[in-house]
């Protein structure tokens, strides 16, 4: 491809909105172009890098046994009325109506869709168990859609269903994906873990686990432990129940002491010097039309998630100041355990000390002395707090949690029959009776994964494709395309190397060698070759991106050493 004839723009800037690396690279190397907020245009070689990202993506679901399928984007309203989503997922939902006024959703995702095609189309236990997949675009009306293609409202996802007649099925379904999975990311070059994760909303029965790309700017946070391979959202890392030292020596009486204006955490350490892990911090909660007080100690923080999972609610949050100051009848600053007319749940951490400072229910007033079951209640005590760096890993209960970013690119979910009951997609089993498939569900986020290998595979002159996944094999920069010889030379190679399938670009623009050297380094393609003056003795300069070496090599060498590159791939 002469890059004189390609749809290319580069900027030396990036426009100020853009804060990740991976937007700015991607805008200034003219990959993607807004159109509108969370909404792109894939330029030709954003679009070249995204075909291979898809194409490593269907070859490992086909080999998987999955069967590529392709559903309309157009979803009637009624079919999520009919799952009962309709409500759940609000103003995310993007609506339209069509001239008969009939409304339709532009899907988000395609449980409803594909339990509906699989209801009409299989009845038998002999046509199960079967995966249907597809890449397709999807549409969430994001309320602060950012980073570029990292969250979008319109995107490119691969979503998978698999449907199975027993729970045993579903787990084979569900490993088979898992490992594909496994394969997609390495393919990719992308540095991942697949953490447990909770099956939030959607919930499943069996849970899932989210694929997550290590990068600093990820918005989720993972607990990796240091010695197995344990890792987890943070949302769903387990904290250990602390061993209770039985021998809990006779503690004093629980004592009022006075603490003028000393309301938070930090403040009781700074101004009294008391240790965080002593101080018992309560909070009350508002959820599911209750009020409760959640119980931590002060160096930990509340997880909501599992507070609302272990209360069956589907959301919780913090009791407003008033709320608080009528029910305990104190400012949340001075609220505390003892005493408290609200049911408290108690964090497993708590429960294991011995004796705590806690705020005393009064005004300016905080409590000594207290010990958890003589002076307030464990009727309620598990696990509801965030793990913190450094606990010891819950798996093998040698290492310790510590924590890293992820980007979530991929994340797999035991459905069970939570779709299937709803939309009855049942078959008849071997004795004749109607059951409803298991199922689960599959994505990959195929636009955003392409940011997180940006974010992954950068530095500060630009993009360093992963070799599998640049949108040309190698770049030839023609120095000076005034010279016959140098032009000469550079078409040579390039005929070369077409042959031979490597997808080649050749700078011929009319352009000075330094600009030409800036974008070769921004778009990032993984070899370069300079056609220069050394062209008339027949050698050309061979630098490989990702390691910014530089050889001068007879043409002959060159196509070795490019060949000898690519070598698995051509
Ligand atoms: C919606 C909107 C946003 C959503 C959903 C529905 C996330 C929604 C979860 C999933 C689960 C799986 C199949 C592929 C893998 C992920 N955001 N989810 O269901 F209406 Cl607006 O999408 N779906």
């Amino acid at each position: 491809m002469l890059q004189s004839n390609l749809l290319l723009t580069t900027l030396r800037e990036a426009p100020s909105e853009a804060e990740t690396s991976s937007h700015q690279l991607l805008l200034r190397a003219g990959y993607i172009r807004q159109l509108a907020a969370g909404v792109y245009t894939y330029l030709p070689l954003g679009r070249r890098v995204l075909r291979k990202i898809e194409a490593i993506v269907r070859d490992e679901m086909d080999a998987s046994g999955a069967q590529e399928v392709l559903m309309p984007s157009m979803q009637p309203a009624e079919l999520w009325k009919e799952s009962g989503r309709y409500e759940v997922y609000g103003k995310e939902l993007m609506t339209l109506q069509d001239r008969h006024e009939r409304e339709f959703i532009l899907g988000p995702t395609h449980e409803e869709v594909v339990t509906t095609l699989v209801r009409n189309e299989i009845s038998s236990y002999r046509k199960l168990p079967v995966t249907i997949y597809q890449i397709q675009t999807k549409f969430r009306d994001e309320r602060r859609p950012r980073s570029g293609l990292l969250r979008g409202r319109e995107f490119l996802m691969k979503d998978a269903y698999s449907f199975d007649i027993s729970s045993e099925g579903l787990d084979k379904s569900y490993i088979q994906m898992f490992n594909a999975y496994h394969q997609i990311f390495k393919r990719c070059g992308l540095e991942f873990r697949a953490v447990h994760a909770d099956s939030g909303a959607i919930g499943g029965e069996g849970g899932s686990h989210e694929f997550m790309a290590l990068a600093g700017i990820g918005e989720d946070t993972i607990a990796i432990c240091s010695s197995c391979d344990y890792a987890a959202n943070l949302e769903q890392a387990e904290a250990l129940r602390p061993v209770k030292n039985e021998f809990v020596m006779q503690v004093a009486e629980i004592e009022k002491f006075h603490t003028p204006d000393i309301r938070t955490i930090d403040q009781l350490e700074q101004e009294l010097d008391i240790q965080q892990e002593l101080i018992i911090k309560t909070l009350v909660y508002e959820g599911g039309g209750q009020t409760f007080a959640v119980v931590v100690r002060g160096d930990h923080e509340v997880n909501e998630i599992k507070v609302s999972k272990y209360l069956g609610m589907t959301e919780i949050k913090l009791a407003e100041y008033d709320a608080v100051k009528s029910l305990a009848g104190v400012e949340s600053g001075f609220v505390g355990p003892v005493g408290l007319p609200l049911t408290i749940l108690v964090d497993a951490a708590v429960a294991g000390m011995t004796e705590g400072i806690t705020g005393a229910g009064e005004k300016d007033y905080h409590f000594r002395n207290v010990v958890p079951a003589r002076d307030f209640s464990l009727e309620q005590v598990g696990d509801f707090r965030n793990v913190a760096e450094g606990d010891v890993c819950p798996h093998c209960l040698e290492g310790v949690l510590h924590f890293q970013q992820g980007i979530e690119v991929g994340h797999v979910f035991k459905l069970g029959t939570k779709y299937s009951e709803k939309l009855g997609a049942s078959y008849l089993d071997r004795s004749g009776k109607s059951q409803p498939m298991i199922m689960g569900c599959y994505g990959i986020g195929i636009s955003r994964l392409m940011s997180a290998i940006v974010e992954q595979h950068h530095d500060e002159d630009g993009m360093m494709w992963p070799k599998t996944l640049a949108p040309y094999q190698v770049h030839i920069l023609i120095m000076s395309v005034k010279d016959a010889e140098q032009v000469a030379v550079a078409e040579g190679l390039y005929e070369q190397l077409t042959k031979l399938g490597i997808e080649t670009l050749i700078d011929d623009r009319d352009e000075r060698a330094g600009v030409k050297f800036k974008d070769a380094s921004l778009i990032g393609i993984p070899l370069c070759v300079v056609v220069g003056k050394q062209a008339a003795q027949g050698s050309v300069e061979y630098l490989e991106r990702a390691t910014a070496g530089k050889e001068v090599l007879v043409i002959m060498e060159v196509m070795s050493r490019i060949k000898e590159f690519y070598s698995p791939l051509i």
